[in-house]
């Protein structure tokens, strides 16, 4: 089966809450492979394509506004599966009904202040990772842990 990638964000109240070690832990641990991380402040222009879907939502100036408001931090996690995996690990996106376990549920109360963004596709996550990577912020590399996460016909 191929790796495919997702992108993450740390938002502006993951960040103010010191969570961006727990976060990075908890992929790391489920067995995701870092291949691309940075700190960002995002204009508006990339948030305004970011955001895209959400523009005509009465909460997307309040959105790009609290998105812009201090640093990301962004990330490109790669493994099988990537995005709905990654989804899964944080949770739905009102954090109070947010499922325990998961990285919302844990941490969080709010809607709109929901500590992470994870993409909801593939196509998605394509976009996003060009929205804030160039091309030699990405890095392949083989995983020494592979062998022992991934079975050698789940590898490929
Ligand atoms: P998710 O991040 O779970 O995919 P989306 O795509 O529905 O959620 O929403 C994108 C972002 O917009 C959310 N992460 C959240 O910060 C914000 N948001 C969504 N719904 C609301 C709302 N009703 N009020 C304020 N902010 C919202």
């Amino acid at each position: 089966m191929a790796s495919t990638q997702t992108a993450v964000l740390v938002k502006p109240d993951g960040l103010q809450r010191g969570l961006i070690g727990e976060i990075i832990s908890r992929f790391e641990r489920k067995g995701l492979k870092l291949v691309g991380i940075k700190m960002v402040e995002m204009s508006e222009q990339m948030l305004n394509k970011w955001y895209a879907e959400h523009q005509d939502k009465g909460f997307f100036d309040d959105l790009v506004s609290f998105m812009g408001s201090r640093p990301v931090v962004a990330m490109v996690w790669e493994g099988i599966e990537a995005v709905p995996v990654v989804r899964k690990l944080v949770g739905t996106t009102l954090g109070r009904e947010a499922e325990a376990g998961s990285i919302r549920g844990d941490f969080g109360m709010s809607q709109a202040f929901n500590l992470i963004h994870a993409s909801s596709s593939n196509e998605a996550a394509e976009r996003e990772i060009n929205i804030v990577f160039d091309d030699d912020e990405l890095f392949e590399y083989s995983s020494a842990l592979e062998c022992v996460i991934y079975a050698e016909e789940e590898r490929g």
